[in-house]
């Protein structure tokens, strides 16, 4: 495949010196990202997607893609893609395949998941898969459609040949088709990643945790523990997405469908990330990236040397722009992360110790706190919010709601999602705690608070500490936050006042935010649970009593 894309023009060789079995892939200028606005969730009845949803009749959608499709692979290769999501022999997985006529998409699936043999015999041991239909049309982003058929565990795509719109396994299978799977299964399709945290006794715990973008979810799940955690060593199970279900223990198990990370490239560096850097030298696909004078990958902090040649494959000269686009991006198999946990493979997964749902919040959301139950936690992951940054297109610094960093990928109803998610309550008996971080409050200066990066180790090891029981923590109207004692700041240059700031939380300017919470959940109308309300109006009651 590689051969034929080279002689293509599809990929173009790197430095094989420097970075062997390495390739630079440049995208249609036109197609470079996921396309919201013609990604579709095609049910019968319009309100079971949801206000959270694009959406089309199934026939009228099946009708348009079927004139899209008609003759767009003549005189092109047809391939067909058995994949599995997940370890082969795990219960928890699910397999698809994939008709495409991209061959950058079926080497980039073979990085994802796993395909091929294998997966057509667990296909045939199970009698059922996901449908994908792929190809790439013209890339007329005119003529360009994602189309989602829940009842028929049906993909269809055209005209995009980038990752997320392309790639049928990832976000398609993996989230949306998955999610509704996960409905009716009684399990959760997540956008999350998946860590161990092995403490110096030898006892790992798992964490999931979700994050909308621009938060450094791939970051967090390579994380480097500071100097001062000696014995202590994070183990990388997924960077994107978990697949939980409950097992006999009454525990939530996880695994990570993918075998692959697919990550953005820029803001990868020796001080976010070292541990990409380095499975990042040899066998990778680069997509968007910048080219150094030595033919080496290049993007916005990844080091100090200087591109010569910008992601369309002009020549650049500093400070005209980003050389890399901002959403170019990495494929590699998850097995070159110096991190990897072996764990990934465990065919029933991992237990979860501990849910973390988090956001980008210069203001008002605290460093860490805890929810107050399973329920409390809900209401935690649904109102979760972020501030844009410069990387994605539009604004710079507005809060934009993003459930459980679920937005673009629950593939129904928000609101009957979040009933899902409450019935565990009732299902569950050894249910996680649930926790909300924030790594990006700034001070009045403008200065972030908090190191994050590995630092982040020092919130990590309270969570877990909450969860075995070792330390306290205190209690305010939207969660409980630790004790400043309880956060280890051994070898942090921030003082306790920082801490202070961290963790306090400002009454009048969260009763404020409740009733935007309140405002947004309103939308959902009459489906939203009640359980859902039930929480809002506590936390609301709370606030009014401590004010
Ligand atoms: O990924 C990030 N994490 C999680 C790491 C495990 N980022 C990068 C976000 C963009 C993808 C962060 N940025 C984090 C963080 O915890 N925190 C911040 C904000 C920040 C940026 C720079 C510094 C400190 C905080 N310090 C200096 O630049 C020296
Ligand atoms: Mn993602």
């Amino acid at each position: 495949m590689i051969d034929v894309m080279l002689a293509s023009g599809d990929l173009i060789k790197l430095n094989q010196e420097t970075h062997p079995g390495c390739y630079l892939h440049r995208s249609d200028p036109d197609d470079v990202a996921r396309v919201e606005h013609v990604t579709f969730i095609c049910t019968t009845e319009r309100d079971d997607a949801g206000p959270n949803n694009n959406w089309m009749a199934p026939d009228e959608a099946k009708s348009r893609m079927h004139e899209l499709y008609e003759g767009c692979m003549k005189g092109r290769t047809l391939y067909v893609i058995p994949y599995c999501m997940g370890p082969i022999d795990s219960p928890l997985s699910r397999c698809g395949v994939e008709i495409t006529d991209s061959p950058y998409v079926v080497a980039n699936m073979r990085m994802m998941t796993r395909m091929g043999s294998a997966a057509l015999a667990r296909i045939e041991r199970d009698g059922g898969f996901v449908r994908g239909l792929h190809s790439v049309g013209e890339l007329d982003p005119k003529r360009r459609f994602i189309m989602h058929f829940p009842a028929d565990r049906l993909i269809q795509s055209f005209g995009s040949g980038y990752g997320g719109n392309a790639l049928l396994g990832k976000k398609c299978h993996a989230l949306r088709i998955a999610s509704t799977q996960a409905r009716s299964e009684g399990w959760l399709a997540e956008h999350m990643l998946i860590v161990g945290i092995e403490n110096p006794q030898g006892e790992i715990h798992y964490i999931a945790a979700a994050f909308p973008s621009a938060c450094g979810k791939t970051n967090l799940a390579m994380l480097i523990p500071p100097s001062e955690y000696e014995g202590w060593k994070i183990w990388t199970v997924g960077d994107d997405i978990c697949w939980m279900q409950p097992g006999d223990d009454g525990r939530l198990w996880a695994i990570n469908p993918e075998a692959g990370f697919f990550g953005v490239a820029p803001g990868t560096g020796e001080s976010t990330n070292p541990n990409a850097l380095a499975m990042l030298n040899q066998d990778a696909i680069f997509t968007n990236v910048a080219v150094t004078a030595d033919n080496q990958p290049w993007w916005e902090g990844k080091d100090e040397e200087v591109p010569v040649t910008d992601w369309r494959g002009n020549s650049y000269t500093s400070g005209a722009g980003s050389a890399a686009h901002p959403n170019s991006r990495f494929t590699v198999p998850i097995r070159q992360c110096p991190s990897y946990s072996e764990q990934a493979e465990a065919p029933r997964g991992v237990p979860i110790s501990a849910i973390v749902f988090g956001g980008r919040r210069e203001r008002l959301v605290p460093l860490v706190m805890e929810s107050k139950s399973w329920q409390h936690g809900v209401l935690l992951g649904a109102s979760m919010a972020s501030e844009t940054t410069a990387a994605a297109t539009g604004q710079v610094g507005v809060v934009r709601r993003d459930p459980m960093a679920m937005k673009p990928f629950c593939g129904y109803n928000f609101a009957d999602y979040w009933s899902h998610w409450l019935s565990f309550a009732d299902r569950v008996s050894n249910l996680p705690p649930i926790f909300h971080v924030n790594w990006f409050r700034k001070d009045r200066a403008g200065n972030f608070i908090w190191p994050g990066f590995g630092d982040n180790m020092r919130v990590l090891e309270w969570m877990i500490n909450r969860c075995s029981g070792q330390v306290q923590a205190r209690e305010t109207a939207i969660g409980s936050v630790p004790h400043i004692s309880d956060i280890n700041i051994n070898g942090l240059d921030a003082g306790i006042s920082e801490l202070e700031a961290l963790l306090e939380v400002d009454t009048a300017a969260w009763s404020e935010e409740i009733e935007q919470i309140r405002e947004y959940l309103q939308q959902y109308g009459d489906r939203l649970p009640e359980r859902l309300l039930q929480e809002l109006n506590k936390v609301t009651a709370q606030l009014a009593r401590v004010a």
